[in-house]
């Protein structure tokens, strides 16, 4: 039987009682869309057939540039309902009342394939969300882990380059891949998530969701905690065998977006309970690891997760194009209540996500329907640009101050002072304790045949790599456990004995 995608078309055609009539781009009746305007039945083709220069010219131009990275996604729209009280952490509106909704959109993604590549990639999976709040749109930019590869945004470009293509060879380069994780030992943690069995999550509805960073909200007294979001799936975790996901990636590689689209469809409205850790500054102050550091989680032991909310996703997106590839997220888009911390992966982002918006969907990229703040309604003095739909804020003065009822400041927005000192240098943060953590996952958060599968996972695709790669990855992995390191050794040597078979990452 007909999954609910597979009878799009028919959906449509029940909502349509009688064609519309065709019409060029400028709205006028079409009468023949068939054939070209010749001279004589075999050509030549005139240049006043402008239906066809019209069709023609806007098809030329149908294609964005694709996320340089997460382009592959899928997303929808649903709510964010408050369950529990943390106006005494969070002055933001959204969190105002218990049961209260706010408006949402997310979108999940792979991250390093490109916008055709299979869903069932070993690879993290984006987790990014918007709140349509009315005190305008919160975006949290996450993932499916809670940690990352680096600590310092300066190494984000050339990381990615070596998870993509090889410029020579338009290949996945093992070399590339190994090289820059094993010359940078704070990605082991991440690794060991992105090998274990959550690297390949059964589609987007069975896997958590993490802030990843550390954020910092206020309350109405002013009174600032650290805190980091964390979105765990009601769905249960489920990941797929890596066998199944690899044999998938050929068979059924819109797999994740399929699950999602139909389970809405079906009324099956996937949901994540939404919680927050809360780390107040006098134990950051104490803090035996550095709180800041996107490679290291928060115990949870120490920091419990604090109920919040419900993240609800009940809608499909109307249209693929208009609301998933042009959804733009940026962590920069906070509310009063929200903050920053000083995680340097933080700040580094802040810059990045809007500038990728502009290159990517134009100067008003921010105007656009799923990126408006509608509920918000934007009052500045910024205006024009390629594409300023709407009225650019007709009359209103577009300079600050003015004398004209222009619009104000709003003093309780204002972010809260923080104190700051030390010399401004460029820290090497390459050996911060890359250890002690992935240890603890090993030993403790690692059953015995997920430390399996882990080695296997591993050992299958850095079998591809140099030997000198491979021996500086063991060595990395030997300081995690030694028992880790001696059995990845010896999956490598088996391999390498049986000569090279490559992996298809
Ligand atoms: Fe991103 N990232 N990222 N990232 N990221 C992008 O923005 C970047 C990082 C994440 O569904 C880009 O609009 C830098 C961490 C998601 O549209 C770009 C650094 C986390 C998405 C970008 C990071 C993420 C992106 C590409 C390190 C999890 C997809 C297209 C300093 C906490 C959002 C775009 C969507 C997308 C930059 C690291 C999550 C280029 C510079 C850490 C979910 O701006």
């Amino acid at each position: 039987m007909a999954d609910p995608a597979d009878k799009q078309l028919n959906q449509f055609k029940q909502t349509q009682a009688r064609p519309d009539t065709l019409t060029t781009s400028n709205g006028a009746p079409i009468g023949n869309k068939n054939d070209v305007l010749t001279a004589g039945p075999r050509g030549p083709m005139l240049m006043q057939d402008v239906v066809f220069m019209d069709e023609m010219a806007h098809f030329d131009r149908e294609r964005i540039p694709e996320r340089v990275v997460h382009a592959k996604g899928a997303g929808a729209h649903g709510y964010f309902e408050v369950t529990h009280d943390i106006t005494h952490f969070c002055k933001a509106n959204v969190f105002d009342t218990v049961g209260k909704r706010t408006p949402i959109f997310l979108r999940f993604s792979t991250v390093g394939g490109e916008s055709g590549s299979a869903d069932t990639a070993r690879d993290p999976r984006g987790f990014a969300l918007k709140f349509y709040t009315e005190e305008g749109n919160w975006d949290i930019v996450g993932n499916n882990t809670p940690i990352f590869f680096i600590r310092d945004p300066f190494l984000f470009p050339n990381f990615i380059h070596t998870q993509k293509r090889n410029p020579v060879t338009h290949l996945k380069d093992p070399n590339m891949f190994w090289d820059f994780l094993s010359l940078r030992p704070e990605t082991t943690h991440q690794v060991m998530f992105l090998f274990g069995d959550r690297g390949t999550p059964d589609g987007f509805r069975h896997m958590h969701g993490f802030g990843s960073h550390t954020f910092k909200m206020v309350n109405k007294q002013g009174e600032p905690v650290y805190c980091k979001f964390h979105m765990k799936t009601d769905q249960k975790v489920k990941n797929l065998p890596a066998d199944k996901a690899g044999m998938m990636t050929g068979s059924d590689p819109d797999y994740a977006t399929r699950d999602l689209y139909n389970a809405i469809e079906k009324g099956e409205f996937p949901s994540w309970t939404f919680y927050v850790q809360i780390m107040t500054f006098a134990e950051a102050e104490h803090s035996k690891f550095n709180p800041f550091d996107l490679t290291k989680i928060w115990p949870h032991s120490e920091f419990p997760l604090v109920p919040v909310g419900k993240l609800v996703l009940n809608r499909n997106p109307r249209n693929y194009f208009a609301e998933v590839e042009q959804s733009a997220f940026s962590p920069a888009h906070v509310v009063p209540g929200i903050e920053f911390s000083p995680d340097k992966m933080l700040q580094g982002r802040l810059f990045s996500y809007t500038d990728t918006h502009f290159h990517r969907l134009g100067t008003n990229y921010i105007q656009l329907p799923i990126n408006c703040p509608y509920r918000a309604r934007v009052h500045n003095t910024q205006r024009d640009g390629p594409q300023a739909f709407a009225d650019n804020q007709a009359g209103a003065p577009n300079y600050h101050p003015n004398s004209f009822n222009g619009p104000q400041e709003l003093k309780s927005a204002l972010e809260t002072k923080f104190k700051m000192s030390g010399d401004v240098a460029r820290y090497n943060s390459a050996d911060d304790d890359n250890f002690t953590q992935p240890g603890i996952f090993w030993s403790k958060v690692l059953d015995e045949p997920a430390r399996e599968r882990l080695v296997a996972n591993i050992a299958g695709h850095l079998k591809d790599a140099e030997g000198f790669i491979q021996d500086r990855q063991v060595k990395n992995f030997s300081k995690v456990n030694e028992d880790f390191g001696r059995r990845l050794r010896k999956a490598l040597d088996v391999y390498n004995k049986q000569g090279q078979q490559r992996a298809h990452i």
